[in-house]
């Protein structure tokens, strides 16, 4: 019937001038959709779905919607359903066809129905519905409102196929917008699952009380022709999630950090209009230094802040300094910026009219007064918010105190420690056994583990070239890696002088005394928790070192092997087995004792003579390096023609300066699991 009628149209020359401009319009948006979406690569497709999401969601906002669902379908359109007003069906007074075909496909008519107040147009998403309608090969628009369930389907980039039609009579009230993108627009046209659930996640954070629901059923049969609102109610197979937060922002803050260390309990937040800007506010502060805060305009993601984070930071910094001088802060004893910003969660959100986006991503708002909104509300919420929380009040100064302090103190001892010079006059460390050579070309400093690997390498080494630094135990027990922090460990304070580079302002890579630090550290969990440590340090602080290719790791074996008489090292399990034959009944033995099996295969290989009894066949496992002697460090690990070296590229230092969070951080069950879960790979492949 659909057709018939599309037929008709055509072939009377029915479409008006404006149906035609209409076309005209969609058509501009296929020429070049870049233009409306950005990209037709993976982000501009799931562009398409924010766009629609968008929509329901503004209506959601308005107080119209509680409840959306976003399907995955399985003949590759996704479906986007809401319980709000239903877009309107009534014919439209310029366009002369319903509101809901003006909106589908007339670009930017979104926005132009609601009336005062209706739509916070994004400005970034925001191009409208019909922009989708111009992409897709298939749009299908199901109307729920007035008692009447009405339907119009769009094919081609968005040409009408019939009229809005009323197909039945309904209760309910929504709209429901399916679509195909279209593969001659996107070529790759695979939708990302965790892309759609972290966007919808964030989204639903945004909006309070809006249940969000998602559905795989890209795999799910017989899901076509749904004849229900939301296909959820079909309890078809298929990955799904749903996300409601009452909270809110403050719920997101929580969420953010559910694997850190509150400071205070009660999460603080705000929700108010100023000067026509809706302003949204919650934080928390947790035990450590890094300042996570996220910004939003018109619920889009602001990666650069803008104006908001601004207003948000001056009346942040005011507040707590207003606050602690009421205690006992004195003069001159103010917090800046920075100080109240260590150890903070925090979310701003604002939505306004019309917004300005800024910055290279457009990543940045630039409207001003979202600014002095934002300074207004959250100052005058957080100053009451201080007052009426003591406790919180006091857990947050000393948090910022703390901050100031650790400030003052870098300071003093960047000033001190680090004057010029200041490193210069100091002796090198009695720990260390330098090598003769003063020439840093054919230096190497071995950084080893433990007094006793200390012992053995300061004996088999070459002492013209080779030095040796024993470090022990845990090289930095402190989780801010500050640099006053850094140089109060002993460990460090050695290390710094024995490569004599210095360190911070006055760090000087040409005093590097070896072209080679090689890091030996035992082929266990402490060995790599020790060499994370080292590596981060060197990665923070040292960097040109990395850079310039003089770190290296070494690899030390992992099994020694007696065959009778003779010696193989291993520095794999595949070697072992290779050298000590496959399938033999071996008791592989720890350090001292020494398991001996009588072996039938390497009989034959390797005849004892003159003696009745079998070959031995020993292999011994290598835990630390402390358990070599002399010769046998020498030999496998240090001996320029036999060792195996592995050079450190920065993206190695880059991952251990990510684990490093991992691993000094506060979160102790984050950090057991990791160091369980990458024991054996930090074992294996370094
Ligand atoms: C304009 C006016 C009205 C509703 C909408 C737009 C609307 C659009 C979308 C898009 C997806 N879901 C939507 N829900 C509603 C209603 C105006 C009224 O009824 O007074």
């Amino acid at each position: 019937m659909a057709k018939k009628e599309e037929k008709k149209d055509s072939k009377s020359g029915a479409y008006g001038a404006e149906q035609i401009t209409v076309l005209e319009g969609l058509e501009a948006v296929r020429r070049r959709p870049g233009m409306y979406i950005g990209t037709t690569g993976s982000a501009g497709l799931h562009h398409l779905i924010w766009e629609v999401f968008d929509n329901s969601r503004d209506e959601a906002m308005g107080g119209f919607a509680d409840d959306i669902e976003v399907a995955l379908m399985p003949d590759g359109s996704v479906r986007v359903a809401d319980n709000g007003r239903g877009i309107p069906v009534d014919i439209h007074s310029k366009t002369k066809v319903s509101a809901l075909e003006t909106v589908m496909t007339v670009l930017h008519a979104g926005g132009k129905f609601g009336g005062e107040g209706y739509k916070v147009s994004g400005g970034l998403h925001g191009v409208g519905v019909s922009v989708v309608n111009a992409l897709s090969t298939h749009v299908r628009a199901e109307v729920h409102r007035d008692g009447g369930k009405y339907e119009q389907e769009y094919k081609n980039g968005g040409k009408p196929v019939g009229k809005t039609k009323k197909i039945a009579a309904s209760k309910l009230h929504g709209t429901i917008i399916s679509f195909i993108p279209d593969p001659s627009i996107f070529p790759d046209r695979e939708l990302n699952w965790d892309t759609i659930v972290s966007h919808l996640r964030q989204q639903a954070y945004l909006v309070k009380g809006l249940r969000i629901s998602i559905l795989d059923l890209r795999e799910a049969k017989d899901a076509d022709d749904v004849g229900v609102f939301y296909v959820r109610e079909l309890g078809l197979d298929g990955p799904s999630t749903t996300f409601y937060f009452e909270g809110g922002l403050k719920s997101l803050v929580e969420f953010q950090n559910r694997h850190l260390e509150p400071v205070h309990k009660t999460t603080f937040y705000v929700e108010k209009e100023q000067d026509s800007v809706q302003v949204e506010i919650a934080l928390q502060y947790v035990d450590d230094i890094t300042s996570r805060i996220s910004a939003f305009a018109n619920n889009i993601y602001n990666a650069e802040g803008g104006t908001h984070i601004t207003g948000f930071k001056t009346a942040l910094t005011r507040s707590l300094n207003t606050a602690n001088k009421g205690g006992n802060g004195k003069e001159g004893d103010s917090f800046t910026g920075d100080d109240v910003l260590e150890g903070l969660t925090a979310v701003v959100s604002v939505k306004m009219r019309e917004v300005q986006f800024e910055g290279q991503t457009k990543g940045k708002l630039g409207s001003v007064e979202a600014r002095g909104a934002v300074e207004t509300v959250f100052g005058e919420a957080f100053a009451a918010f201080l007052e009426e929380n003591p406790d919180e009040a006091r857990s947050i100064i000393g948090k910022a105190a703390l901050a100031m302090k650790a400030r003052k103190a870098a300071k003093a001892a960047k000033d001190s420690v680090l004057r010029k010079g200041a490193l210069d006059g100091l002796s090198l460390p009695g720990k260390l056994a330098d090598c003769q050579s003063k020439s840093a070309a054919e230096s190497e400093l071995f950084i080893v583990e433990g007094d006793s690997a200390g012992g053995s390498g300061k004996m088999g080494r070459d002492r013209r070239t080779q030095a040796v630094l024993p470090l022990r135990g845990k090289i930095l027990n402190v989780e801010r890696a500050r640099l006053d922090k850094m140089l109060a460990s002993e460990q460090i304070r050695n290390l710094v002088i024995a490569l004599g580079t210095a360190i911070g302002d006055i760090f000087d890579i040409a005093k590097l005394r070896y072209h080679k630090i090689i890091i030996a550290t035992d082929a266990d969990v402490d060995g790599a928790h020790i060499r994370t440590l080292l590596l981060t340090v060197l990665y923070r602080h040292f960097r040109p070192i990395i850079d310039g290719g003089y770190l290296y790791i070494a690899q030390p074996p992992l099994f020694k092997i007696k065959k009778g008489k003779e010696i193989f090292y291993a520095y794999t399990e595949e070697e072992k087995t290779k050298i000590a034959g496959k399938d033999l009944p071996l008791e592989e033995v720890d350090s001292g004792e020494e398991a001996v099996e009588g072996d039938e295969a390497s009989e034959e290989e390797i005849p004892e003579k003159g003696s009745a009894r079998k070959a031995k066949l020993s292999v011994q496992r290598y835990k630390g390096l402390g358990e070599m002697n002399p010769e046998e460090l020498w030999e496998t690990t240090m001996d320029p023609a036999r060792r195996v070296l592995k050079q450190v590229a920065i993206d190695d230092a880059q991952d251990a300066d990510r684990t490093f969070d991992i691993l000094m951080g506060t979160d102790v069950a984050s950090r057991k699991s990791f160091i369980q879960s990458h024991a054996k790979e930090a074992t294996l492949d370094i």
